[in-house]
């Protein structure tokens, strides 16, 4: 593993319906993730908050879509700085939408050592586009936008985007996938974990699979967790809470088994809501699980 790290805050809630996603870099800074970091041993920099722009133009089918690549595209440059001077991205969000800037970033980076494989831990797809969304909100497109799927401008800021392949691409965690997005899911080829096959398998079997296929001849795994494919009673502090979610043992298992993998090359954690939250707790959890997956386990 990495000893160095980047801590790369994003203030973003543009993407979402819902404000308060915006503080969740400082939920998770407060909940001690960075002295906890440098407790584990890692060289961790702390590069501040990428802030949006205060406002910019909206439409219908793509609301604040200015401010949305506005900072996606200040996060893209940022994440490839991170990786130039070999340290690992860690983003800290904000709304999902974050998830275009920071993946076509990594990417971008290991276009020519065979591209990357991504795991998206969620309660939903994330991947409408212009076209299938029914409300307006960007962060229910990344994971469409960086596979090449749309919309485009989320990703391409005249960089000629690396798009992931989706045969190195996995939804885990899904149980509120819009009917047309699931078409759209189903006919891209993307692999799908919903949570009835992981109740079916356990989430041992569904990491290790997933795991499988996102560094089949790739360089890697970036990983996109968005908190509210955890279960609200564990974590309320989210947007869009989805009833009957992962458990905190399912959702600790998973990025364990994804640090001993050894495969991670970047990650994001997304969609913590203060506002909503209960004493921070899911700032903490969110805190925890960024630990996990950075290989801390407590015997
Ligand atoms: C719905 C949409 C969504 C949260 C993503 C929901 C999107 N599919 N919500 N993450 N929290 O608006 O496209
Ligand atoms: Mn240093
Ligand atoms: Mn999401
Ligand atoms: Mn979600």
């Amino acid at each position: 593993m990495n000893k160095s790290i980047d801590v790369i805050g994003v203030q973003m809630d543009f993407g979402a319906s819902k404000r308060g996603v915006a503080m969740g870099p400082a939920a998770i800074r407060y909940a001690g993730l960075l002295d906890d970091l440098k407790g584990m041993g890692f060289d961790v920099h702390d590069k501040g908050d990428i802030l949006p722009l205060l406002r910019g133009k909206t439409s219908e089918t793509m609301r604040n879509y200015e401010q949305v690549i506005d900072v996606n595209r200040k996060l893209y440059d940022k994440v490839t700085t991170s990786l130039s001077r070999g340290r690992f991205p860690l983003v800290l969000g904000g709304d999902h939408s974050i998830a275009a800037g920071s993946i076509s970033a990594v990417s971008k980076a290991y276009q020519d050592k065979g591209g990357i494989g991504v795991i998206w831990i969620d309660a939903h797809g994330d991947w409408n586009n212009e076209e299938t969304t029914s409300t307006g909100n960007m962060h229910g497109m990344p994971f469409s936008a960086v596979c090449g799927y749309g919309p485009d401008c989320m990703v391409n800021y005249g960089q000629d985007p690396a798009y992931i392949k989706v045969k190195n691409c996995v939804q885990i965690a899904g149980r509120d996938i819009d009917p047309k997005e699931a078409e759209r899911m189903k006919e891209a080829g993307i692999t799908v974990f919903p949570i009835n096959m992981i109740d079916e398998l356990g989430m041992p079997t569904v990491i290790r699979k997933a795991i499988e296929i996102a560094s089949d001849e790739t360089s890697g795994i970036h990983l996109s967790f968005d908190i509210d494919a955890v279960t609200p009673e564990v974590a309320p502090g989210t947007g869009t809470m989805v009833h009957s979610g992962l458990t905190a043992r399912e959702s600790f298992i998973a990025v364990e088994l994804l640090a001993q993998s050894h495969k991670l090359l970047s990650m994001d954690m997304v969609e913590v809501n203060p506002i909503l939250d209960e004493r921070n707790k899911t700032g903490i959890l969110a805190s925890k699980l960024i630990q996990s997956a950075l290989g801390d386990i407590v015997y």
